[in-house]
């Protein structure tokens, strides 16, 4: 397989300042004419080079001259040119309606649009398909007027009109130069919300959101996110929207979340759709998050673009750390960082321990789309918020203002964003940047010994990293960690928070005049994405649980305290359960507590995370314990859970952070008071399940009743199908709820899913809903007998048929072998060893599977 590598970077000879772009749109037949302007970059007689997808050009001229001497090279069309500016003219023929694999101009819903990130921008017509060739876009589009009413390009619309033969046209021009990946166009039978955002200078910008005409009643909140957005880039860090229009289209169709195409951001629906009867709390939560990052994008991503997909993170982590922030200013700071940290543990960690670890900045890939990942986003925008710890506020602010300022309309590097920090924040981020070529998480190990004679407290700080394939030695890193200590006796805190950067491989460091028994709070916030072990006993834990004044370190107390008591279960069989039962009271009781952080804090560690504290994963013991602790839970507080389901129960839905908080206590609640068994907690699911009034609720009652025994599981799911037959994304929650079961059945219910007259593989949405949800299923996925495994991998093999980046992006779980027994881990490797061994098998999925088994 062919690998590009970070070292082989080289400039582009030649450079595209213009493009114009003629489209004759037509689902089964697309005419694109292209001509671009193009000039030599420096001396050299290299041929230009133009990307390709497999599309042969109908013609191809050089200064309005038709030429023959063009040739195909791996899908490259080259053409040798002579002077140092010449105009080059393609016409290429594609058809949208058979591309499944969702990159290029593709049908969705009956609509066109297209997705040109990473290297889809190929699959539509021939060019230089890398990210530092910037170009000025005039878009043309014609097209039948009743099937396609509305045709939206990047940039501002400047010109249409109708045709005599049913078709019309439209052109957009947009000034600002871009990459390729950022091009978008969309000819579709759509309706738009709109709305009109004046920039701080005054400018005023028409907003809409466009959708299919019986979704416009779903709009209103993403709209307003977008308003809220601007806003907030405005104020934050200084950022102004640029041009006088900004759309956002939803499709069906979508192989991630959502694109920022300049001017015209492309949404998967599920990120734009949302009403209280079918889009749940964290549904309406990740919309904002999505149009906000989305938006956000504007400026880092297409103001400031990358120099190669190797610097991936330089947008991603960073519009990650600047979401991230946008969601905790809207509602609890502390409930977003737990959500946020409990997101990395549960998709970065792994991945930064297993077999296809990499840095946030990686040095070699086989296809770029399988770098998509938890450690290019989430750790990448960890990266960026331990910068902006370290900086401060202000600091950190005046160094955005000079990356923006200095690489507005660039393509930059991760290298030239971490010189920024330097320069205005004054430090020296040297060790620092090993952040960026380093991959797995740090472990820091935190001692504490303290004299109560001389008052002398010493914590003995250490860390190290474990190989990852390919580094088998590692460097200590740069980790600023926010620590307190507590009395043991007062409670109180011994002297303010501080934060100590760790960079060598053991440190120490003294604490004078403490009096009494120190408790250590460490790496509050989650100041650093590590792991931290350290000896505190569960009493502790528990005390921290109740004492701390970081939200998320008395979250992480109460979550080590869980964690240690599920492995002692999971190992031996059995545990106390007393000490969390006691630390939950506490919760409960204090009223300083908002019911949000409460929810967060009351609930157990998943499996999986639970099995990734564990040397050997066992499935089936750690489902014993877990659900052991939870009946316990259930049962020793059961009077407790029903006093709190009761006092939050709403009468009517509102969408507000308290709401949020209460019905989010509730379904906690409720799965307590269903872990402690009986039928009569199905039936006050059931009723819940009948009464909502939001799909919160109505989902958070669905899924109580099929985790259960009861059969009331059944009729809520025939009357949940029958609601809501016709609404694809909720179908997706029922096909989900289902194959996330822990029940014996589950994997029966989900191959009898998979023929299912609504499930389909052409739906990344869909196939992810049933495949991707089993598969972090830890019992069923991973049941003794390989059924699982075997279930998925068929579904992998006939996905990669068609859409090779969706299959691909579900391969991790299987590539976890190692970290099980011998019989799973044999079973496993042999349905990665299938997936290898499959004919005409795409390199997505390839490059995935073969790493898998290394
Ligand atoms: N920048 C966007 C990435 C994206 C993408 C990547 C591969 C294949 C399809 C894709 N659609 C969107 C999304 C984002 O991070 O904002
Ligand atoms: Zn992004």
């Amino acid at each position: 397989p062919h690998v590009t590598r970070r070292e082989d970077y080289r400039p582009p000879d030649w450079l595209v300042p213009e493009i114009a772009l003629d489209f004759d749109l037509d689902p089964a037949a697309t005419r694109v004419k292209a001509t671009l302007h193009v000039i030599r970059e420096s001396a050299h007689d290299e041929p230009i080079r133009l990307d390709g997808g497999g599309q042969v050009p109908i013609t191809v001229m050089v200064d309005g001259t038709p030429i023959n001497d063009w040739r195909i090279e791996d899908e490259t069309l080259v053409i040798p040119l002579s002077g140092s500016a010449h105009t080059i003219e393609t016409e290429v023929e594609v058809a949208p309606e058979r591309n499944t694999q969702l990159m290029g101009l593709y049908a969705s819903g009956g609509n066109l649009c297209t997705q040109c990130e990473a290297e889809g921008f190929r699959r539509i017509t021939f060019f230089p398909d890398r990210p530092d060739v910037l170009s000025r876009y005039k878009v043309r589009m014609t097209a039948d007027k009743a099937r396609f009413p509305v045709l939206l390009a990047n940039g501002d619309p400047v010109d249409s009109g109708t045709l005599g033969d049913g078709r019309h046209w439209a052109e957009w021009h947009d000034p600002f130069p871009k990459p390729c990946y950022l091009f978008a166009m969309v000819a579709g039978d759509l309706v738009a919300n709109r709305a009109t955002f004046v920039t701080g200078s005054g400018r005023e910008v028409a907003l809409g959101i466009w959708v299919r005409a019986g979704d416009l009643s779903k709009t209103d909140h993403a709209l307003e996110a977008l308003k809220t957005a601007m806003a907030w880039d405005e104020r934050v860090y200084g950022r102004e929207y640029d041009l006088d229009v900004f759309n956002i289209v939803a499709v069906d169709d979508f192989n991630f979340g959502a694109m920022e195409n300049k001017g015209l951001n492309i949404f998967n629906s599920r990120y734009v759709l949302a009403d209280p009867d079918t889009a749940t709390d964290y549904d309406f939560d990740a919309i904002a998050a999505v149009v906000a990052h989305e938006y956000f994008h504007n400026w880092s991503g297409n103001r400031v673009t990358c120099r190669d997909w190797f610097q991936l993170s330089l947008k991603e982590g960073f519009t990650v750390f600047r979401d991230q922030s946008f969601s905790a200013d809207q509602g609890s700071a502390a409930v977003k960082r737990i959500e946020d940290v409990r997101g990395l543990r549960a998709a970065q960690f792994p991945e930064d321990a297993g077999p296809l670890a990499h840095p946030i900045r990686p040095d070699a890939y086989q296809e770029i789309s399988n770098f998509y990942t938890a450690t290019i986003y989430n750790k990448g925008a960890e990266v960026i918020r331990m910068m902006a710890t370290m900086l401060g506020p202000k600091r950190f602010r005046a160094a955005t203002d000079l990356y923006f300022e200095r690489f507005d309309g660039t393509a930059a590097t991760c290298e030239d964003f971490v010189a920024c920090m330097e320069e205005a924040g004054g430090i020296d981020l040297g060790q620092f940047r090993l952040w960026y070529s380093q991959a797995g998480t740090p472990r820091v190990t935190a001692s504490i010994e303290h004299d109560a004679g001389s008052g002398r407290a010493v914590l003995t700080l250490s860390q190290r990293t474990l190989p990852t394939p390919g580094e088998p030695d590692k460097a200590p890193m740069v980790l600023p960690l926010r620590l307190k200590l507590f009395g043991a006796e007062t409670a109180k805190p011994i002297g303010p928070e501080q934060l100590v950067i760790l960079t060598g491989a053991e440190e120490r460091i003294s604490f004078e005049t403490v009096t009494q028994r120190p408790v250590l709070s460490i790496n509050r916030g989650f100041s650093a994405p590590v792991i931290v072990e350290t000896d505190r006993t569960a009493a502790d834990l528990a005390f921290l649980s109740a004492h701390d004044d970081d939200p998320f370190a008395r979250y992480e107390a109460m979550q080590q305290l869980m964690l240690d008591t599920l492995v002692a279960g999971a190992n031996q069989g059995r545990a106390n359960h007393q000490a969390v039962i006691d630390a939950i009271v506490n919760t409960l009781d204090d009223p300083q507590l908002d019911r949000a952080f409460v929810a967060e804090a009351v609930l157990l560690p998943s499996e999986s995370f639970i099995g990734d504290q564990m040397p050997v994963v066992d499935p089936e013991a750690i489902f014993t314990a877990r659900e052991a602790l939870r009946r316990d839970i259930g049962h020793a507080l059961d009077a407790r859970w029903r006093a709190e389901y009761d006092a939050a129960s709403a009468t009517r839905f509102e969408y507000s952070p308290l709401a949020k908080g209460l019905r989010r206590l509730r379904t906690v609640a409720l799965g307590y008071i269903a872990a402690n068994g009986g039928d009569e907690a199905a039936a006050l699911a059931f009723a819940q399940f009948e009464a909502a009034d939001n799909m919160t609720d109505r989902q958070g009652a669905l899924t109580t009743l099929v985790n259960g025994a009861s059969d009331r599981r059944i009729a809520a799911l025939d009357i949940f199908y029958n609601r809501y037959s016709d609404n694809a994304l909720v179908l997706d929650k029922w096909f989900s709820t289902q194959a996330l079961s822990p029940r014996d059945d589950t994997l029966a219910t989900v191959q009898e899913l998979a023929g299912h007259r609504d499930f389909t593989l052409a739906n990344p949405n869909r196939a992810r809903a049933l495949v991707g949800a089993f598969s972090v299923n830890q019992r069923a996925f991973h049941s003794g007998n390989g059924a699982g495994y075997r279930f998925v991998t068929d579904q992998l093999i006939a996905l990669d048929k068609l859409n090779p980046q969706t299959a691909a992006k579900l391969i991790p779980p299987l590539g976890r072998w190692r970290r099980f027994d011998a019989a799973r881990g044999d079973l496993m490797r042999a349905e990665l060893e299938r997936i290898v061994g499959t004919p005409g098998l795409s390199k997505d999925m390839f490059e995935q599977a073969s790493k898998s088994l290394e």
